[in-house]
């Protein structure tokens, strides 16, 4: 379990096209974009073709095929995320219309957004089950291209824990928000409900205690740290991107569960406004992050406890700041 879909090649490719529609001036969109997402879902039907067949629309009744009725869902609690609670309109915050695809490959064991779409496999049933189930998965997907179009964070090295971290911290606040949940109340797991009846685990990642989710001859050990004392050096998976990201993780659980409540408002708009304010290199390592959420913080909510909550949460991940 340790995929890289989005090639080199592909992401030059986004910004080639992107520079030229600057160079070109192309008209931004005019108008204030919808307040309702543009949901489409495809059936790739076992293989490894996209999009694959239109099955759904926004408008449409309920699917009878529950991968589809979930992935429709799931888009639409990030899209409500996004703009309720931050004001963002989609992944591109212009109202970019949501294209997923289920059943795509054959016991495929993976979602990933690949750079325009999101992709769900089924799982091969026996490791993980359909992908479409977790909506902290479909939100962490989508986070992917919310990271694509703001900082871009290069996905190798600390950059790229970084943008894994983001994605499972939105993709966590996508199920707290749609559950009404509280800091205190949430989980903290990043995919409760997709490890198959056998395995002995709860999820992929937990951010409240990395390294403890799974523990499974097939699956071996979560290996995420929690503190830089256990920062994972390799050249496996980009350089541990899906491994390191548990230190940012544990940080931002901290800050969320030192300021209680509800995590996706003060801790989550931190963290958003470090996203997106347009200061975040997209090279940019564990300590340029943790600076940043330390001035954002300072900017959002001046010298208070904010302030406090984020300093102290780098220090005890073993970040400066
Ligand atoms: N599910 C993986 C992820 O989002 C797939 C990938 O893009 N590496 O991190
Ligand atoms: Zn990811």
């Amino acid at each position: 379990y340790e995929p890289a879909r989005r090639t080199l090649e592909h992401d030059a490719l986004l910004r080639t096209q992107r520079r030229i529609t600057t160079v070109r001036g192309m008209a931004a969109p005019t108008g204030t974009p919808s307040d309702k997402p543009a949901r489409t879902i495809y059936d790739a039907r076992h293989v490894e073709t996209l999009p694959g067949a239109k099955v759904h629309s926004e408008s449409d009744t309920p699917s009878k095929d529950a991968s589809v009725n979930r992935a429709h869902a799931g888009l639409g609690a990030t899209f409500e995320l996004y703009l309720k609670a931050y004001g963002r309109h989609s992944i591109d915050d212009s109202g970019l219309p949501l294209n997923a695809t289920v059943h795509y490959g054959a016991k495929y064991d993976n979602a990933f957004w690949n750079g325009e779409q999101m992709v769900f496999g089924d799982g091969d049933g026996e490791l993980f089950l359909d992908f479409t189930i977790p909506v902290d998965v479909i939100g962490h997907e989508l986070t992917h291209g919310v990271t694509q179009y703001t900082a871009n964070l290069e996905y190798f090295g600390q950059s790229g824990a970084l943008n894994e971290s983001l994605s499972d911290v939105f993709g966590s606040l996508i199920k707290q928000y749609a559950l009404g949940q509280s800091a205190d109340q949430a989980d903290w797991l990043i995919g409760a409900g997709l490890l198959g009846p056998e395995i002995h685990g709860e999820a992929l990642r937990s951010m409240k205690a990395p390294g403890t989710a799974y523990d499974d001859p097939r699956l071996g050990k979560d290996p995420q740290p929690a503190t830089m004392e256990d920062y994972v050096r390799t050249s496996r998976d980009n350089g541990g991107v899906h491994i390191n990201s548990g230190i940012p993780n544990h940080a931002f659980y901290l800050v969320a569960n030192a300021l209680g409540g509800n995590a996706w408002e003060r801790a989550g708009k931190i963290w958003y406004s470090t996203l997106t304010g347009g200061e975040l290199a997209s090279d940019a390592q564990f300590a340029d992050f943790s600076r940043l959420t330390v001035a954002t913080a300072r900017t959002l909510y001046g010298d208070g406890d904010e302030l406090q909550a984020v300093t102290k949460a780098w220090s005890q991940v073993g970040v400066p700041t």
